[in-house]
């Protein structure tokens, strides 16, 4: 009995900690979408296409330490996932918040004050920015999503990605915090419109609720991630990680081939970061201090390979690299 009541424990614990997804339920009926989308495709999108995403990314992260990592995380540092990862991810944040901003007319709420000001203010008026999303998902070319964004100067921005990434990535052109998306897949409108994608995105803003989009607006502006996606922006630090990356960890396990090859790469990756414009709020002397160093830290590692160092001397060499590195990365989070 005591046996089965511990064993009973240790299964609710592990049920706690493991971090599963699962697929949202519609506000709506299938139908009552209609007629600007048809109950066919509303139910295969949300119950094949989408349980597809869930499913995949839970199987993705299964065992890993993904399974507690926040999905803005997740989605934030794309670049470093697998493409499982970065996909199954995407199309789960992305539709749950179709959904979300979708209702049928005389379920929708209105727009806020406060967000039809602005887009007044940015856009002229509320046909005008939508003319520029119907354009940013009628010109992305194949699969993916047309976005209105809060970007961390907390201005509103239309923006498209492809495939099923979106703004909060590091692998978007622009990025932000996004309050209103729509699905330009195929998936999303095949069966009612064929290929008249753009008669679709007509249709689709008939079933837009601006209340709802409204509250997200307002959300965003408070939200801190938009704070970690301006530090996030600094692409010369990203490619620094990157080759860093992938030669510390294999000289961790003893193979100090990748750092031979790539000693020249870290090296001109440091001095790109160094003579790199840092995002607003990093442009501090600490950090540039420690970059400095990190520069050092790769000019003495290029040295040893042209002097055929032993691997020990590497080995060590590129433990102070990564330790400097640490040191920058905490520093961009202060
Ligand atoms: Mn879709």
């Amino acid at each position: 009995m005591k046996t089965i009541t511990s064993l009973l424990f240790i299964f609710n614990l592990l049920l706690l900690q493991a971090q599963t997804y699962t697929l949202p339920t519609l506000k709506f009926q299938y139908a009552e979408y209609e007629p600007n989308i048809d109950a066919l495709t509303m139910q295969i999108h949300h119950s094949k296409h989408h349980k597809g995403y869930v499913d995949n990314l839970n199987k993705a992260i299964a065992g890993t330490k993904m399974e507690t990592t926040p999905i803005n995380e997740l989605l934030m540092y794309a670049s470093f996932r697998t493409d499982a990862v970065r996909n199954n991810a995407g199309g789960h944040y992305n539709h749950s918040l179709f959904w979300e901003i979708l209702a049928p007319k005389t379920n929708q709420t209105i727009i806020s004050n406060q967000l039809e000001t602005v887009i007044k203010i940015q856009y002229g008026s509320i046909d005008s920015l939508k003319k520029l999303i119907n354009q940013a998902g009628a010109t992305r070319f194949g699969s993916g999503w047309a976005w209105l964004i809060v970007t961390p100067e907390k201005k509103l921005m239309v923006t498209s990605t492809g495939n099923q990434d979106n703004p909060i990535m590091d692998v978007a052109k622009d990025r932000g915090i996004p309050i209103l998306g729509i699905d330009v897949w195929e998936h999303a409108y095949y069966l009612k419109y064929q290929n008249k994608r753009g008669d679709y995105l007509d249709g689709v803003w008939n079933l837009i609720d601006w209340g709802v989009v409204s509250q997200k607006y307002a959300n965003a502006l408070q939200d801190s991630l938009l704070n970690e996606i301006e530090k996030d922006n600094w692409p010369a630090l990203k490619e620094f990680h990157k080759v860093m990356s992938q030669t510390f960890h294999p000289a961790e396990t003893g193979n100090l081939e990748p750092l031979r090859l790539r000693s020249n790469e870290l090296l001109a990756k440091a001095l790109l970061l160094k003579n790199s414009t840092p995002p607003v709020s990093l442009n501090k002397p600490e950090i540039q201090k420690a970059i400095s160093q990190l520069v050092k830290n790769c000019a003495e590692i290029q040295k040893s390979v042209q002097k055929n160092a032993k691997d020990e001397t590497l080995k060590k060499q590129i433990t102070v690299a990564h330790d400097t590195f640490h040191i920058i990365q905490g520093l961009c989070k202060d």
